[in-house]
């Protein structure tokens, strides 16, 4: 498949140093999607742009900004394809350029101005986006104004890895609410834990880190009462930097927590006590609306699991599985139709089972006793 003029793996490698770019913007954007942007000239990349911070820039408005301060590629950056750099001024003609940028630019006026204006303005000949904008105010529209001025416009490339990367800004945008993505360890016989005060480490070293990393990436984590008052949990990012922790929630609908100045002072990140009778779909509604939260994690027990999954509220599963550890008799782990469920790469020992939210095709069924072995 070619679009005329290039082969189309010469268009994927730049969309591929658009999703990387875009990463950068991971935790710091949300509930923003990650975004990167490449402007390209004869197979050389001119500048680069991501969005970096919420509210600020956005990837398109940042690759121009850092062409007019006379930068735009970092040193040594990215696909080292940078070239001489000269001083550039407002009036490049870009004409014979083509900018790539994994989400359709915007056309609405937000906390920014319209990237797809700031495009028209910079007179770019051929614009190549990954994937159409699920935003409404956005969606179509943004490509729609560059093909009405005359900018050749490709879109579709990497399109599924450059929705991807942004599925919970697609759970935020099509379900209206806070995307949610659960957690649990188990035993090979199906068990999270022991009935009591007693703590089983289930999973091992490598899921733990693999977890930290889930972590980073979340605007909160969330856990009910009891797991908050027996667990003494730190629902904390470990062994990696982060600018900053996720919000702690803890679900405490009858105020049963113990919120004492030990567990406050715990970990870093706010703690926020929810109580009252909002259904869960009514809760990741306002969080998502009021609080502007895109992404949390569910952490457990596994009841505030079980009634997450029940409502249909899970969009990304992880189970971490020791399947040489039998505990006999405990905490059941959630149940869910296990037949959905593809197994990952293991993390050390432990299997890694996932799912995943397929819009329009699949929702989560919760089928009684049906549990693997
Ligand atoms: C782009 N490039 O880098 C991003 C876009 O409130 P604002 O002004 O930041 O706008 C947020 C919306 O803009 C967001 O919902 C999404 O539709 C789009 N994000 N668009 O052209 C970017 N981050
Ligand atoms: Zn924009």
């Amino acid at each position: 498949m070619s679009d005329g003029n290039l082969p189309v793996f010469e268009h994927e490698f730049w969309m591929r140093r658009c999703l990387s770019l875009a990463e950068r913007g991971r935790g710091l954007v949300s509930p923003n999607p990650m975004v990167g942007a490449v402007l390209v000239r004869d197979g050389l990349v001119l500048a680069e742009g991501w969005h970096a911070l919420f509210g600020g820039a956005h990837a398109e408005r940042m690759l121009f900004e850092g062409l007019e301060l006379g930068g735009g590629v970092e040193s040594g950056g990215g696909s080292g394809l940078g070239g001489e750099l000269g001083l550039r001024g407002q009036n490049e003609d870009f004409s014979d350029c083509i900018l790539y940028v994994s989400l359709e630019p915007c056309a609405h006026f937000g906390k920014t101005p319209p990237c797809a204006n700031l495009i028209l303005e910079k007179g770019v000949g051929r614009v190549v986006v990954g994937v159409l904008d699920p935003n409404p105010k956005v969606s179509g529209k943004g490509v729609g104004l560059l093909r009405d001025a005359g900018v050749d416009v490709l879109v579709g490339v990497l399109e599924e890895e450059c929705r991807q990367l942004n599925w919970a800004f697609w759970v935020n945008q099509v379900l209206g609410r806070t995307a949610v993505v659960a957690k649990w360890a188990e035993t090979g016989d199906g068990f999270m834990g022991l009935v009591g005060d007693e703590r089983v480490l289930i999973s091992g070293v490598e899921s733990s880190r693999w977890v930290h990393h889930l972590r980073s990436g979340m605007d909160a984590i969330l856990v009910g009462v009891n797991t908050w008052n027996l667990d003494k949990p730190k629902l904390n990012v470990r062994g990696l930097e982060v600018s900053k922790q996720p919000i702690r929630i803890v679900l405490d609908r009858n105020g049963r927590g113990e919120y004492t100045s030990e567990g406050l002072r715990r970990s870093d990140g706010e703690l926020w006590v929810v109580g009252g009778d909002l259904d869960l779909v009514e809760l990741l509604s306002w969080l998502y609306r009021e609080k502007g939260l895109g992404v949390i994690l569910v952490e457990g027990g596994a009841s505030i699991l079980q009634s997450f999954l029940d409502a249909d509220c899970v969009d990304d599963i992880h189970i971490l599985r020791n399947s040489q550890m039998h505990l006999g008799s405990g905490i059941e782990s959630p149940k869910l139709d296990r037949s959905m469920l593809i197994r990952g790469h293991d993390l050390g020992a432990d299997e890694h089972w996932v799912w995943h939210r397929n819009f329009g095709v699949t929702g989560i069924k919760t089928v009684e006793g049906d549990r693997a072995e």
